[in-house]
């Protein structure tokens, strides 16, 4: 009996030490992935740390989860992705059905549309997510427009409506999201069953999600169940008011009337330092500083990095996968001239001329964060 209690005690306090981790985003594992930096771990919401962004592929294990509801445990064998609504054949298609249609790979960059939320002043509230809600892979699967017309969907609908089987619990409703049929109908726009040529892992959508190219996270609907093509788009939270932006600016802290909000349909140019953190002792030697930049359905022009608190910039080099909708490496020679701290800011200006802010748009749920990234190195001798 007083072993039992002790046990439950013992539990009790590892509970409340991994709660407290969570909730202070310490790195810590979770079954199938490196340390990650924990915001929630039940539903899973894991941040990846920025050292990990030195490769253009983000390998599956390391790559960051966000999920609103708990995580639906998913057999592959029973799994179906209905398709209904505006169609010629309602379908109930297995994953050897989506095998049977031509298999296509995109490499794509996915952030969540709150990456970076944490650094809004006044605080939002939300996952604190800082630079890591972010990675890049590679996704393999049918075109959503090849499933389409399997179905004979009538493809001058407006919109394609995805749900996936997790389902709302207490106050978080069903995670439902709709696209325009212009967006569902991209030959990059997929259903993929594999990420970086492996199963989708469960915490990314097994056995088939959603990859939406160019496009903020909350589009990439997982564990796929039912599409349904309509001319009007689903009317749930996740749609109106959830993951919409101010029309125009408003002074940080103002509440914003819903009916001044809308949809969000991509990511805005940004970049990342990666090699190096915040507060990082280097030695005074030359230094190779790397990083990554992307810009949702753009391209990325140019990077430039600032060694000198932004007083002069200069022009990073461009890695060598030049990509559309993935994300662009970069690199940058520097030799420190001497002692000191350095604060390092990287730039990036993307296709259509837009370059990052020195001051991220606020905005009431901390969406769409892009700022000049910043990092604060103390170069020493003996470092
Ligand atoms: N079914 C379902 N799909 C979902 C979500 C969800 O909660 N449920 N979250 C979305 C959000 S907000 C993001 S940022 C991405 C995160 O994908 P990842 O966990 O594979 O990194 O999944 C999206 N797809
Ligand atoms: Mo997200």
């Amino acid at each position: 009996m007083s072993v039992s209690v002790n046990t439950t005690r013992r539990e009790l306090l590892a509970l409340i030490v991994a709660a407290s981790a969570a909730a202070n985003g310490q790195e810590i594992t979770i079954p199938g992935k490196r340390p990650l930096i924990v915001h929630n771990d039940r539903p899973e919401d894991l941040e990846t740390p920025a050292s990990y962004f030195s490769s253009w592929i983000t390998p599956n294990d390391a790559f960051f989860v966000r999920q609103h509801l708990p995580r639906p445990s998913v057999q592959e064998a029973s799994h179906r992705v209905a398709l209904d609504g505006r169609v010629g054949k309602q379908l109930q298609l297995s994953t050897a059905d989506l095998r049977k249609l031509p298999q296509y790979t995109v490499a794509a960059t996915l952030e969540c549309t709150g990456n970076g939320r944490g650094f809004y002043r006044p605080a939002v509230p939300g996952v604190q997510w800082m630079r890591g809600a972010i990675g890049n892979a590679e996704w393999t699967g049918p075109r959503l427009s090849d499933v389409l017309k399997l179905a004979g969907a009538d493809l001058n609908a407006a919109y394609v409506t995805t749900n996936g089987a997790d389902t709302g619990v207490a106050k978080t409703p069903d995670f439902i999201r709709s696209m325009p049929m212009k967006k569902a109908l991209h030959p990059a726009t997929i259903l993929a069953l594999q990420m970086n040529h492996e199963p989708i892992p469960e915490l990314h959508g097994f056995p088939v999600r959603l990859i939406v190219p160019g496009w903020d996270g909350t589009s990439w609907v997982k564990w796929v169940t039912n599409l349904t093509v309509a001319n009007e788009p689903n009317t749930g939270f996740f749609m109106n008011p959830g993951y919409r932006f101010p029309k125009h600016a408003v002074a940080p802290g103002t509440p914003v009337n819903p009916a001044d909000l809308e949809v969000i349909e991509g990511m805005p140019v940004k970049s990342l330092i990666a090699s190096v953190s915040d507060q990082q002792r280097i030695p005074l030697a030359p230094a190779r500083l790397r990083g990554i930049a992307w810009a949702g359905e753009q391209r990325i022009r140019q990077v430039e990095v600032s060694c000198d608190s932004g007083r002069t910039w200069n022009d990073a080099q461009l890695g060598r996968e030049d990509l559309p909708f993935a994300w662009r490496l970069w690199e940058y020679q520097w030799t420190p001239p001497k002692e000191g701290y350095y604060t390092i800011l990287s730039r990036a200006t993307d296709s259509a001329g837009n370059i990052q802010p020195v001051v991220a748009t606020w905005n009431p749920s901390g969406y769409l964060y892009n700022a000049i990234d910043q990092v604060g190195v103390i170069v020493e001798k003996g470092a």
